[in-house]
């Protein structure tokens, strides 16, 4: 009783939940008010533009390090853009500032009662595994394995352990790697994307080269290790594409409370070698239909 009572008063200490002179939380710069319940995610601070220039009004724009915030008006919906930079390390932030500016009382450092779910789009690009999977396509996560391990961190468990064991047993995941944690993205937000990108199974890397099986100068540890994710076959599952943050967003929403999903532009073909470096018209589609079907 007391343990629980305890929990539920639990005053969060500044240095765990930093708030910045102006009442901004620490990383992202923004306060409690300037963030919508509808939040779209992207990559790179300059996708935050090409966002917001779709926007009928923009209440608030804001940019600290690489987090780029626009609040404003789709469709008469509230909507923020905000850019998380490369990787889950980046998501582990992004996600936990975004849970705190609606869930903690940044008066009185308490968890609200009454908590806010939000619903989280990532719109990225990523590199295909698959050959029947091409440079233009759209891949939305229906599960992202995350083998950046920041989940593994955390307590709570909404982890897909059988597809976890399978993938673990047929790639021989290596010891020294991280484990690989699978989630599982919202099946609503799923069903808004379909008819729009394939549905897929998402490798969310802690890189860009080496975690993603790219050989440019030094060799990789694992041997095969891309033929082994492609072939990874589980009840009709198979690895789509890589990208770097979609597990660390499904992960944490999950554990949150909020519903999230990753979708990408695929601009690399990593079975045939191939990549499109000049990818804004197919992220541009991407956008304009994101915000089309999270506003209607
Ligand atoms: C790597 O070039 C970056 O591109 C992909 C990866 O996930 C990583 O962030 O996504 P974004 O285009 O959203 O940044």
């Amino acid at each position: 009783m007391m343990a629980q009572n305890y929990k539920k008063m639990r005053i969060i200490p500044p240095s765990e939940l930093i708030i910045n002179p102006d009442g901004s939380v620490f990383h992202l710069h923004l306060l409690p008010e300037e963030v919508a319940d509808t939040i779209i995610l992207v990559g790179d601070p300059a996708r935050v533009d090409t966002v917001a220039a779709h926007f009928s009004e923009i209440e608030v724009r804001k940019s600290s390090r690489e987090f780029s915030t626009a609040t404003g008006y789709y469709n008469g919906k509230r909507l923020s853009v905000i850019s998380t930079g490369i990787g889950c390390d980046n998501c582990d932030i992004v996600m936990t500032e975004l849970d705190a500016l609606h869930n903690i009382d940044f008066q009185t450092r308490t968890e609200k009662t009454d908590k806010n779910q939000l619903t989280i789009v990532r719109l990225g690009t990523s590199g295909a595994v698959q050959d029947d999977i091409s440079i233009g396509d759209y891949v939305m996560s229906c599960y992202s394995i995350g083998i950046d391990g920041l989940l593994n961190f955390y307590g709570g468990s909404v982890c897909e352990s059988e597809i976890e064991r399978a993938f673990i047993e047929q790639t021989a995941w290596g010891e020294r790697l991280a484990r690989p944690y699978v989630v599982a993205n919202d099946q609503s937000l799923i069903k808004l994307f379909e008819g729009f990108a394939r549905a897929g199974v998402t490798i969310s890397a802690g890189g860009f080269y080496a975690p993603q099986g790219r050989v440019v100068r030094l060799p990789l540890s694992q041997s095969n290790y891309l033929e082994k994710i492609e072939k990874f076959s589980h009840k009709g599952l198979r690895v789509t594409n890589f990208e770097m943050e979609g597990s660390a967003i499904a992960g944490l929403a999950k554990l949150m409370g909020h519903r999230a999903l990753t979708v990408c532009a695929i601009i690399a073909q990593r079975t045939k070698g191939d990549s499109n470096p000049d990818y804004s018209d197919i992220v541009n589609k991407l956008i304009a239909f994101a915000l089309k079907t999270l506003t209607k």
